[in-house]
């Protein structure tokens, strides 16, 4: 059975104004803007002191698109892919304007705090201004502008299983970003106790993926299938001493098949400078 529903129309009005906003009030800040943007030329002209400048929106390098959905995004980020494959898997790409946000724990982002006072991507910042925080959340939402119940089912067991799957995989991911602040730290800094707990629980984590593990269903990508490629794939990025395929022969299967879907083709995780 079919459960997407025709998709709500877009209030143009509200988005352009929230990007407008989004984008300019930086520049603005800096000057007098005297000129509201026209949807054609997509230009702004402002007054700095004596001089006029005129603003090409689309160069401004905040914009990768022109979607009402503005996502605090990092090509690095696991948790943002996440997001971006799930988006990919509905048919929602053109909705996100993606805006490059640069994250570290130790360092809170000044921009991002305003939408997520966690200083975390992704952050979904929506037409009418309010933000969503959390992967997990964003990916329900984008699932439900899809109509509903296509990677997360609606109601029923097989809701708790899937949301269930879907934590563990993600708080998997949370564990190896921590493991790999701990590692990067100089020897005589690291905690013994930490990395062997780091060490047994993803081995555990790993054990229950390979239980699991079987051929991917025609269709979407469920939530958790998409944390779990999410995770493998981060395992091969940052983890590659690990070789996390020896013993997991099932697991290993099933991530060559995700790494072939269009959408995990379209976020591969890289680094960016
Ligand atoms: N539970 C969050 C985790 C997000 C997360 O930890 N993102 C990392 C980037 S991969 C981040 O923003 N780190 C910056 C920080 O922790 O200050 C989610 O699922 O979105």
């Amino acid at each position: 059975m079919d459960h997407r529903q025709p998709r709500p129309p877009l209030d143009l009005e509200s988005s352009f104004t929230t990007r407008f906003r989004m984008i300019c009030e930086p520049i603005c800040a800096r000057g007098r803007q005297t000129d509201q943007p026209s949807r054609s030329t997509d230009q702004l002209r402002v007054v700095i002191g004596h001089k006029t400048e005129l603003i090409d929106l689309r160069r401004s390098g905040w914009e990768r698109a022109m979607g009402d959905l503005t996502l605090h995004w990092s090509p690095r980020s696991p948790f943002v892919r996440k997001v971006m494959v799930a988006a990919h898997e509905l048919g929602l790409t053109d909705r996100l304007t993606l805006r490059r946000t640069v994250v570290q724990m130790t360092k809170p982002n000044p921009d991002l705090l305003p939408d997520n006072p966690l200083s975390k991507i992704p952050t979904l910042v929506l037409a009418d201004g309010s933000a969503l925080i959390d992967s997990g959340v964003i990916c329900e939402y984008l699932d439900s502008l899809a109509g509903g119940g296509v990677i997360i089912p609606a109601t029923g067991p097989e809701r708790w299983s899937e949301l269930s799957r879907h934590a563990l995989a993600t708080g998997f991911l949370d564990l190896l970003i921590l493991w790999r602040n701990e590692r990067n730290k100089p020897t005589e800094r690291q905690t013994a106790d930490w990395l062997s707990s780091f060490a047994t629980k993803a081995s555990a984590s790993l054990a229950r993926f390979e239980s699991e593990a079987g051929p991917i269903a025609p269709g979407p990508l469920s939530l958790s299938g998409i944390a779990l490629g999410c995770c493998l794939s981060y395992l091969d990025f940052r983890f590659t001493d690990l070789d996390w395929r020896a013993g997991h022969p099932k697991l290993a299967q099933w991530h060559d098949a995700f790494r072939q879907r269009p959408s995990a083709i379209a976020t591969e995780v890289r680094d960016d400078g």
